[in-house]
């Protein structure tokens, strides 16, 4: 099975009816649009729910600083350098943000982070693939940051207060992430033969693992029906992949790229792009621990827990500290 850690209480989103009373004056919370704030009642399986998918959103924009950090020293430019400092130093407040709001449902940042340490805690999908040339710096941006606000924009809606006020504040920071990246996918797909020969090969390899992101086809998405009942979710995965597809084809045509799909086609009936699913076998590899770049990933992550370590010891141990002669300065004063 590769979906773990949360079993919703049924094997369907079970009616009004069927629910205690507690229950269905939550549902009907949800159903008039009202936010749910943190110290309210909350189905148990809803706050479960919310700790794994946030949780793993956190995760993501950290590990996520990881294919982009690695380019850093080796920007073209100062200025393309500053940038990306600012957009990989805004995807470590992304994933702060999100572990806050994880924690507002009872659960310790070090708590995901152990999980996510020991495998048992997923991230997303898309970093474990490999940025092997400036380029894939250009299409990370353009696609990558592209598809995580093609999904973020509707989670500004989700129905848990303290998510959708960290999605506001993150759509407006990745809004700039994605023009970053087509800037330097404009200005490569317009430079030499050979740069731009390095663009069409990013979006080459970018493009599937991109698709991915928005996770599986719903037929075989487990938990999209109980958590769309609950507005945890707004859109389904296949929505949202579509809606990206119709979006960025026009993006790709702009920049005299060519999307690497003979089967994409505009459907008019539809008003949307027919594409090529996937290699859905792949995806399942990937979340599986089996990708390019899984045990690069985690590898790196485990060892900046352990490296910082001391530090966290030290911020610990002055707290205690200042907190003793805090209290000791009260007594003295009494
Ligand atoms: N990768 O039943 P569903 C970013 C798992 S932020 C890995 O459809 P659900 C910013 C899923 O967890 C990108 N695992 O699940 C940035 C579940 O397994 P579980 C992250 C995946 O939750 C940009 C199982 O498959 N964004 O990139 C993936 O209803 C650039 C069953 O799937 C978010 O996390 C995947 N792609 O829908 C940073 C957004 N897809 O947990 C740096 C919030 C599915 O039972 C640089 N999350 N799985 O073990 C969501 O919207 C949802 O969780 C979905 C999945 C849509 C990702």
């Amino acid at each position: 099975m590769y979906a773990q850690m949360v079993k919703t209480d049924a094997d369907r989103v079970r009616s009004l009816d069927e629910m205690s009373a507690h229950e269905r004056a939550f549902q009907e919370r949800v159903d008039r649009g009202e936010k749910i704030e943190p110290k309210e009642w909350m189905p148990e399986a809803y706050r479960k729910t919310l700790i794994r998918q946030i949780g793993q959103h956190a995760h993501s924009e950290i590990v996520g600083q990881l294919p982009e950090g690695n380019w850093i020293t080796r920007a073209p430019t100062l200025e393309r350098k500053a940038i990306l400092l600012a957009k990989v130093q805004d995807e470590a407040g992304h994933g702060l943000y999100l572990y806050c709001a994880a924690e507002t449902l009872g659960v310790s940042r070090d708590e995901l982070l152990a999980l996510l340490h020991s495998g048992k805690m997923k991230y997303s999908s898309i970093f474990n693939y490999p940025t092997l040339n400036w380029a894939d710096i250009g299409a990370v941006g353009w696609l990558v940051d592209g598809a995580a606000i093609m999904n973020q924009v509707q989670l500004q809606k989700t129905s848990y207060g303290p998510y959708s006020r960290a999605m506001i504040r993150i759509c407006k920071e990745e809004s700039f992430h994605q023009r970053q990246g087509y800037d330097i996918m404009m200005k490569m797909a317009a430079g030499s033969p050979e740069q731009k020969r390095m663009a069409q090969d990013a979006l080459n390899r970018f493009w599937y693992p991109s698709l991915m992101m928005f996770g599986p086809s719903d037929a075989d998405s487990v938990h999209s029906a109980q958590s769309m009942a609950w507005k945890i979710k707004i859109n389904t995965n296949d929505e949202l992949r579509q809606k990206f597809v119709d979006q960025t084809v026009p993006q790709a045509k702009y920049l005299g790229l060519t999307i690497p799909d003979e089967n994409l086609k505009w459907n008019e009936e539809k008003g949307g792009y027919d594409f090529s699913e996937p290699d859905w076998d792949e995806f399942f590899e990937v979340i599986n621990g089996n990708g390019p770049c899984n045990k690069e990933r985690l590898g790196a992550r485990v060892k900046a827990w352990e490296d910082g370590r001391w530090f966290r010891d030290g911020l610990n141990a002055h707290a205690e500290k200042a907190a003793a002669r805090r209290a000791a300065a009260k007594i003295a004063a009494e």
